[in-house]
């Protein structure tokens, strides 16, 4: 890549990021009279830590790819923003992973307490159909499409059902098809669905969505291996891609899933050069 081409790339990716930031906080801004604030006060806290905002930038991305409304766009990428974050507070919680930090800063259930962690999450997460169901920019026939993928990525196949397989065998021994479903799960599911919205929203074809799926779950499992390769030096007891391939290994498998995923892409009948660049920026 020229270093011309990365700057325009990273320019567009910086302010798609602003302009998620800014969205995200016109949807959760609160009336001044309710006596709700802790829980929108707490939710701002959660989704103002500072995030990469990886899930909304793949769905402008793929709207921006097939010329599809970036204004559009912006309220499915915020929604997804909410659930990813409803996930890392509850991942957080002392009954799963227990973890004091997140991003640098103390858990929500270490700012506030377990059970404003526990309702934060709840709200995020129903608030992102919410939010989604009153787009004044979308048709409903594209708000039902929408809430069907997010809520199937999201669901007892997607990320919560991911989540429960990985507690269920965090100190069992694994295999590879277990592995396989908890990182689809837990991880790819979301990562797809992101880009999948985007097509959704640009009305691409049947065939793109699904190399578009292809390229997104591809992604997903790719980047959760990175995630696992980045941890690889903490000590844990936890099984993990590294326990049961070893790092050598697990590295192997991320290129084959980065490989695929940029394979699905170069199928579609458009160049794709700020998904690529993103993908390549999710896995370095
Ligand atoms: C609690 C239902 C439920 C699900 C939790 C997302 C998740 C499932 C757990 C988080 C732990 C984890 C390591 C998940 C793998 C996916 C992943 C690498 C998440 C972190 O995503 P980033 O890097 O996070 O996009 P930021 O902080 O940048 O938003």
């Amino acid at each position: 890549m020229t270093a011309q081409y990365v700057a325009k790339e990273e320019e567009l990716l910086k302010n798609f990021t602003s302009e998620v930031d800014k969205h995200l906080h016109q949807l959760i801004k609160y009336p001044e009279d309710i006596f709700q604030k802790k829980l929108w006060e707490a939710a701002k806290y959660s989704l103002f830590t500072p995030g990469k905002r990886l899930r909304p930038l793949l769905l402008l991305a793929t709207a921006y790819t097939f010329s599809g409304s970036i204004k559009k766009a912006l309220t499915p990428a915020c929604c997804i923003e909410f659930i990813h974050t409803y996930s890392l507070i509850h991942d957080d919680l002392p009954c799963m992973d227990d973890d004091d930090f997140r991003r640098g800063m103390p858990s929500l259930h270490k700012k506030f307490n377990e059970a404003t962690a526990v309702l934060t999450g709840d709200f995020l997460l129903t608030y992102a159909f919410e939010a989604l169901s009153d787009s004044p920019f979308l048709s409903s026939e594209s708000k039902l499409d929408l809430i069907r993928i997010l809520s199937k990525a999201s669901g007892g196949l997607g990320m919560i059902g991911g989540q429960v397989l990985d507690i269920e065998y965090e100190n069992e021994p694994l295999n590879s098809s277990l592995l396989y479903a908890i990182h689809k799960g837990k991880t790819a599911e979301l990562i797809s669905a992101s880009i999948e919205m985007g097509g959704v929203i640009s009305s691409v074809t049947t065939q793109t969505m699904n190399y578009l799926r292809e390229f997104g779950i591809n992604l997903g499992l790719a980047f959760q291996l990175h995630d696992d390769i980045l941890d690889a030096n903490e000590s844990t007891d936890k099984s993990t891609a590294i326990s049961l391939y070893g790092l050598d290994r697990a590295i192997e498998l991320r290129a084959q899933f980065k490989d695929k995923a940029l394979s699905s892409l170069s199928n579609i009948d458009k160049p794709a050069p700020l998904l690529e660049f993103l993908a390549e920026k999710m896995l370095r």
